[in-house]
C-alpha cells in the first residue's frame, strides 16, 4: 500500500507511529505552504526509493512532523526545510510519502514504478544516500492562452500585454499549441507549467471546453504540476443558471489542475477586505482555499508602475525606484489592475498581496504590465516591495530576456520562483541553460534530467 501523509492536527490518531505533527515555523522567515523540489536523504534501504536518494522530488504542504528515537525506524527518508522533516516512512510493505510523487517528474514516475513492481528495484544494498537540500527555487513556463480569430486556441504572447501583431491584420500572435508546448517544457525541465486563460474575464471557462480539454491532455503526459487562472469568479449565464467561483475551480481541478490562480476575482475581493476589514467567507479566494487548502490557490497580480514625486502623492505604499521615472520622480507605486490590464484600480501591489495572504491565498504570482514582453529583466523593486511583505511563495514574471536576469531575482529578492515565457517560446534560451547558469552561481535547482 502507498499513502501519501496527511497530518491532521489538534488531535491523538491512531497512535500507530509515534511522533507530534505541527506547523512549519512561518516566523523566522520561512515561506508556508512549503511548495517545491527538495532533494531527499535516503535513510534505509527500501524497494521503491531505491536510487532517489539527493534527486528532488515535489512536495506542497504545511504541516510536518519532525524525526525523533521514537519514530526513527520507521522513518526511510528525510529533508531539510528549516528543520529537518520526514519525507517518507516504510513498514513492511506499507510506504508513506509526504512529497507527491505523481508530480516529481522522472523521480516520482520511478517511485511509481518499483511500487507497483518491487521486481524492478535494483538488487544491490543501499546505504543512506544523498543530502537532505534546501528549496530549489523553481523555474516556471508559462503559457497564456486565448482563442485566435480562427477560433482556435492558441499560446499567445504579449508585449505589456497586447497580444497582437503590430501588422495591418493584427491578429492575435501565435506561438504554438498549449498541450504540445507544454509537454516541451516538461521534458526540458521546467518545475511547474502554468496555462493562463487570458481572456477568461470575459469568456466563461465552463464554457470553453478546450482549455478544460487542454488541462485533461496535458497532465496525461506531463508530471510536475499544473496551474491554471483565468475567469475564476461566479457566473450566471445567459439561461439564469448559477455558477459558483467554487465549481469553476472544481471543474479545473477535475480536469487536472494542482493549483488555480485568481487574478481580477482576487482584486475585488481585497478592496473589499480592506474596505470592511471583514472577512466574509464568500469571496472565491476564501471559499476555494477552503475547500482545497491555500496551497491550491494562487492570486496573480497585474500591477503597472506609477511614478511619483513623494511618498505623501497617494496612500498606497512607495518605492524608492532604482531607475527614476520620465519626469526625474524618485518614488513609484504598482497599482493594480483587472481584466488583463485593461483597467485600473485603486489598490497597490503590496497593499494587494498582504489583503491575498490574510484571506487564504497560498502564492502570489506577480506579474508587472510594464515588463511583460520586453526582456529587460524582472522588475526588482516590485518583487523586493512584495516578497519581503508577505510569507507565502511569491513567483516572480514578466520581462525574463536572459540567463542572468533569473540569477539576479533570486540574489536580489526573496522570490521562491521565477516564470517566463516569451524566452521559452520563440526557443531564444532553454531551460536547461537557465538552470545550469543558476547552478553555476550557486543557487539550488532541480536538475533538468530529475
Ligand atoms: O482576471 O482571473 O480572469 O485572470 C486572468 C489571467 O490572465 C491573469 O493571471 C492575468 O495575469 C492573465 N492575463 C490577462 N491578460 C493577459 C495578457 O497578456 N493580455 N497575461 C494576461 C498575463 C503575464 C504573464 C506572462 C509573463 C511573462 N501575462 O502570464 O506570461 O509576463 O512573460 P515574458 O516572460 O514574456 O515577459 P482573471
Amino acid at each position: 500500500m502507498i499513502l501519501r501523509i496527511t497530518f491532521i492536527c489538534a488531535v491523538k490518531g491512531l497512535g500507530l507511529i509515534p511522533g507530534v505533527v505541527g506547523r512549519f515555523d512561518s516566523s523566522n522567515g520561512l515561506r508556508v505552504p512549503h511548495i517545491g523540489w527538495n532533494a531527499l536523504q535516503t535513510t534505509k534501504e527500501t524497494e521503491i526509493l531505491d536510487d532517489v536518494g539527493g534527486h528532488h522530488v515535489y512536495f506542497v504542504h504545511s504541516y510536518r512532523v519532525m524525526p525523533t528515537d521514537a519514530n526513527n525506524e520507521w522513518i526511510s527518508s528525510i529533508c531539510n526545510y528549516g528543520d529537518s522533516f520526514v519525507s517518507s516512512i516504510t513498514r513492511g510493505n506499507v510506504h508513506a510519502v509526504q512529497f507527491h510523487p505523481e508530480k516529481s517528474g522522472d523521480v516520482g514516475i520511478s517511485i511509481l514504478k518499483k511500487f507497483l513492481d518491487p521486481s524492478s528495484s535494483s538488487k544491490t544494498k543501499k546505504s543512506a544516500i544523498g543530502k537532505a537540500s534546501r528549496l530549489a527555487k523553481r523555474v516556471i513556463a508559462c503559457l497564456d492562452v486565448r482563442a485566435n480569430d480562427k477560433g482556435d486556441l492558441v499560446v499567445t504572447k504579449g508585449d505589456q500585454y497586447d497580444v497582437r501583431e503590430q501588422s495591418n491584420e493584427k491578429e492575435v500572435r501565435n506561438l504554438g499549441k498549449p498541450v504540445d508546448l507544454a509537454g516541451q517544457y516538461y521534458k526540458d525541465g521546467a518545475d511547474e507549467v502554468s496555462f493562463l486563460n487570458i481572456t477568461g474575464f470575459r469568456d466563461f471557462p465552463l464554457g470553453d471546453l478546450p482549455m478544460l480539454q487542454i488541462l485533461r491532455y496535458t497532465s496525461e503526459n506531463v508530471f510536475v504540476p499544473l496551474t491554471v487562472g483565468g475567469g475564476i469568479r461566479d457566473f450566471t449565464d445567459g439561461n439564469g443558471r448559477y455558477y459558483s467561483s467554487l465549481e469553476v475551480a472544481s471543474e479545473y481541478f477535475r480536469s487536472g489542475a494542482d493549483k488555480i490562480s485568481i487574478g481580477s476575482d482576487a482584486v475585488y475581493a481585497a478592496e473589499e477586505y480592506l474596505r470592511t476589514g471583514v472577512k466574509t467567507g464568500k469571496t472565491s479566494l476564501e471559499q476555494i482555499s477552503r475547500v482545497y487548502g491555500n496551497q491550491a490557490v494562487v492570486v496573480s497580480i497585474d500591477p503597472r508602475r506609477v511614478y511619483v514625486r513623494s511618498p505623501d502623492d497617494v496612500e498606497f505604499k512607495t518605492i524608492k525606484v532604482s531607475s527614476p521615472g520620465p519626469s526625474g520622480e524618485e518614488y513609484a507605486w504598482y497599482q493594480c489592475t483587472v481584466n488583463g490590464g485593461r483597467e485600473a484600480r485603486p489598490i497597490g501591489a503590496f497593499e494587494l498581496a498582504k489583503a491575498v495572504e490574510e484571506l487564504g491565498a497560498g502564492e502570489i504570482l506577480l506579474n508587472c504590465i510594464d515588463c511583460d514582453g520586453q526582456g529587460h529583466g524582472f522588475d526588482i523593486d516590485l518583487i523586493k516591495l512584495v516578497s519581503d511583505a508577505v510569507t507565502i511563495p511569491v513567483i516572480a514574471s514578466s520581462g525574463a530576456g536572459a540567463v542572468e536576469h533569473f540569477s539576479e531575482v533570486f540574489e536580489k529578492t526573496n522570490a521562491s520562483a521565477a516564470l517566463a515565457a516569451g524566452i521559452f517560446h520563440r526557443k531564444e534560451v532553454p531551460i536547461s541553460s537557465v538552470k545550469q547558469h543558476l547552478l553555476q552561481n550557486g543557487i539550488e535547482v532541480r536538475a533538468c534530467d530529475g
